[in-house]
């Protein structure tokens, strides 16, 4: 519970409302955000509101304020979260994570790297070099993956469009030794709209843009006019030269470096590259673009021209080269677009995790290396079209929504049975149900796609459909809109919001790139781009495995994300997003209302309440509360804490109110709480004076 805030600000725990209303939840919600206040608890959850400016509370003073103290001390604020997840891995050998939810442009991304800074703030008091150096490494990880990963959407203008999973694992002594990054689906559609392709337009030196044959009117390139609209992002020049430094930072090679631009700029290049036909000979209308790429990708003219118009196709024992029709061809230009800017963002990944990983650690001489994981993954997202990357997106979020329900709930009737205090049960919306529609084996949303995706023959979008509708019409959150985000739509093209649109599912989910391509990559002259294709070493008639269809590669990765998650201490950060123009005053009653309902919180106050809405160990509940009982101050004479606790509390009238467990003490109502607080601050006061007096020579 927060620092008893004045009145003025509204609560700072949630628990503190005197009615769990959604008018009372909405209400101090409110009134915090428009005062500036935008932490606010639910117990040890800190809910946050996009304040869409910039607040001076972030600097070297409150992280002075937040280090080493308990959440209810201070004012609600991520440091306190962060401090609680570091002081739990420190004091008690444990692994934590912090679990940031929310949805598109609520403020995950931002709050996460106020988490990274906290603690790289708090940590490495001696300042060795070698924990100076991992703390910088993690920081700027942040930057180039943000580059490589954010893009511009209407609803954020720097929008993570993958999932990141960060550990960050430290000493025996508390200090940062390396982390780990684990990425989750980078959405691809788009994929020049990411940050980096306009950084490397507008901030680019003339030389390097040259070399790559890149102009710096966006306008040029097709793939940069998506819907007729440019996106670039913010301060992409002064931006480019960031990233680039950031990388040699970390550790990036000058040739690595470069291979990522070359395959940028392949990108931007293969987007205007146009096919046609003559006859029944399909052909490339812009040749100078295949010596171009010929160029970048360190390979042969007329390996790029086969790859873009043939497929190498095993028919029994026989190999033939299929010529591809124009349609297919463009298909295949904007797979290889795709699946080379997908492999490059991985092997960044890859590549910063070798650098970070923790090197010459024995747990036999340092004692146990601990971690904390931070997750920034993309929130619920509902557009005019919401496509597979939105259904699997959403899927992601229920998913931790209902590991949220788990452990919140768990975490609660664990500690009562630790204090031997009787729990009473809750009743809450338990979206275990969405998961199951999306995830069973057979019957699910991903089963009844992996399995059209299976047909041989016509596979089409509308088999899938018609597959769902048999299987799940009658599924009560099939259709529904009302309850969770996964609602699956019946209809092809569904312009409605909140509903899905199976047009590009089957596509998606199979997610195949021709073998073609990937051989011409691994055959590059250019050994970095050739490491990032080590598949294309395979011949046709070697390639038999079907790979693991998108979805299902997506489900498994989740399916670890949230067991690896369950395995640690969670602390949550549960981001709202005020309004959909980016204005700092603007609170959106129905919008904020939405987003507290399906993250659950009044839920999460009530389950928290009705258990207790407080709980202190006996020794720290004393330092807190002793002044205000003489059998307490300044010191007690019982047998233990706890009986001194007990004689507090009892001689204060609150014995009713309170359970005693077995190392805390429990209150039940807030009330009691304040009424505590309120003693202690008067009793503060009076000594105060009492000392002023003392000082001034008057008593
Ligand atoms: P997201 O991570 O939740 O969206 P961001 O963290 O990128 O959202 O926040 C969106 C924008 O909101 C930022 O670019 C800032 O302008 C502003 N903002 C967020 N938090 C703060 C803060 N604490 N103080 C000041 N401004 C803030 V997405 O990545 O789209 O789901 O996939
Ligand atoms: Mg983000």
């Amino acid at each position: 519970m927060a620092e008893h805030e004045s009145l003025e600000f509204g609560k700072a725990d949630f628990v503190l409302l005197d009615n769990v209303s959604m008018e009372e939840f909405m209400a101090n919600l409110k009134l915090r955000f428009e005062k500036g206040k935008i932490y606010t608890y639910i117990g040890e959850v800190v809910v946050s509101v996009n304040p869409y400016r910039a607040m001076n509370i972030y600097g070297r003073d409150t992280v002075e304020q937040y280090k080493g103290r308990e959440l209810y001390e201070r004012p609600p604020h991520l440091f306190a979260i962060a401090d609680a997840a570091y002081k739990a891995m420190k004091r008690r050998n444990k692994d934590t994570c912090i679990v940031i939810s929310g949805e598109s442009g609520a403020g995950k991304t931002e709050a996460s790297k106020y988490i990274m800074q906290y603690i790289a703030a708090i940590t490495n008091p001696n300042q060795r070099a070698e924990v100076e150096r991992v703390k910088n490494m993690l920081l700027k990880s942040n930057c180039v993956l943000e580059a490589f990963g954010n893009a511009k959407t209407n609803r954020n203008d720097n929008s993570s469009r993958f999932g990141k999973y960060m550990d960050i694992n430290f000493d025996f002594k508390g200090d940062p030794i390396g982390g780990h990054i684990s990425n989750y689906l980078l959405e691809k559609v788009q994929c020049c709209m990411f940050c980096l392709v306009h950084q490397l337009l507008r901030g680019a030196p003339d030389s390097l843009l040259r070399s790559l044959h890149i102009q710096k009117d966006p306008t040029v390139y097709n793939y940069i006019k998506v819907g007729g609209q440019i996106k670039s992002c913010i301060n992409d020049g002064a931006d480019f030269k960031a990233v680039a430094d950031a990388m040699k930072v970390i550790g990036f090679t000058g040739d690595e470096i470069q291979t990522a631009y070359k395959i940028l700029a392949t990108i931007l290049h293969l987007g205007n590259m146009t096919f046609g036909v003559d006859g029944d000979v399909t052909l490339i209308e812009t040749p100078k673009l295949v010596s171009v790429i010929r160029e970048l990708l360190s390979t042969k003219e007329e390996n790029v021209e086969k790859a873009l118009l043939y497929r190498t196709v095993a028919t029994g024992r026989d190999v033939i080269e299929k010529q591809h029709t124009e349609q297919e061809a463009s298909y295949g230009r904007d797979a290889l677009a795709k699946a080379m800017y997908e492999r490059l963002f991985c092997w960044i990944v890859g590549r910063i995790n070798d650098i970070i990983e923790v090197k010459n650690y024995d747990a036999r001489i340092h004692g146990k290396n601990t971690v904390i994981g931070v997750l920034d993954i993309y929130g619920f997202e509902i557009f005019q079209n919401n496509s597979f990357e939105q259904f699997c997106i959403n899927y992601c979020n229920e998913k931790l929504q209902q590991l949220f329900i788990q452990l919140v709930l768990k975490q609660e009737q664990e500690e009562y049975q630790r204090e031997g205090i009787p729990w009473k049960h809750i009743d809450y919306f338990n979206n275990q149900i969405i998961v199951d529609l999306v995830e069973q084996q057979h019957k699910g949303i991903i089963s009844v796609l992996d399995e059209a995706c299976m047909n041989v023959g016509k596979v089409t979008d509308e088999v899938f459909l018609q597959g769902l509708n048999g299987k799940l019409a009658k599924h009560a959150h099939y259709t529904s809109r009302k309850v969770g985000n996964i609602n699956c739509n019946s209809r092809l093209m569904d312009q409605t919001p909140d509903m899905y649109s199976v047009v590009g599912f089957i596509d998606k989910n199979k997610d195949t790139l021709f073998q073609d391509f990937k051989r011409l990559l691994y055959n590059s002259a250019n050994p970095v781009l050739k490491g990032m294709w080590p598949e294309g070493k395979l011949s046709i008639t070697e390639v038999t495995k079907r790979p693991l269809t998108a979805a299902t590669l997506f489900k498994n990765s989740m399916i670890s994300l949230v067991e690896n998650l369950a395995s640690k201490e969670p602390y949550y950060v549960r981001c709202i997003k005020p309004n959909d123009v980016k204005s700092p005053l603007l609170f959106e009653q129905e919008r904020c209302r939405h987003q507290v309902e399906y993250l659950g919180l009044l839920e999460n106050v009530r389950v928290r309440r009705a258990g207790f809405a407080y709980r202190q160990t006996y020794p720290r509940f004393l330092q807190r509360y002793k002044m205000i009982s003489e059998f307490t101050w300044p010191n007690h004479d019982l047998p233990s804490d706890k009986d001194a606790v007990k004689r507090l509390l009892q001689g204060c009238g609150f014995d009713h109110d309170v359970a005693y467990g077995k190392t805390k003490v429990f209150i039940r109502t807030p009330r009691t709480l304040f009424s505590l607080e309120e003693q202690r601050a008067e009793m503060v006061q009076r000594i105060v004076l009492f000392l002023q007096k003392v000082w001034r020579g008057t008593i």
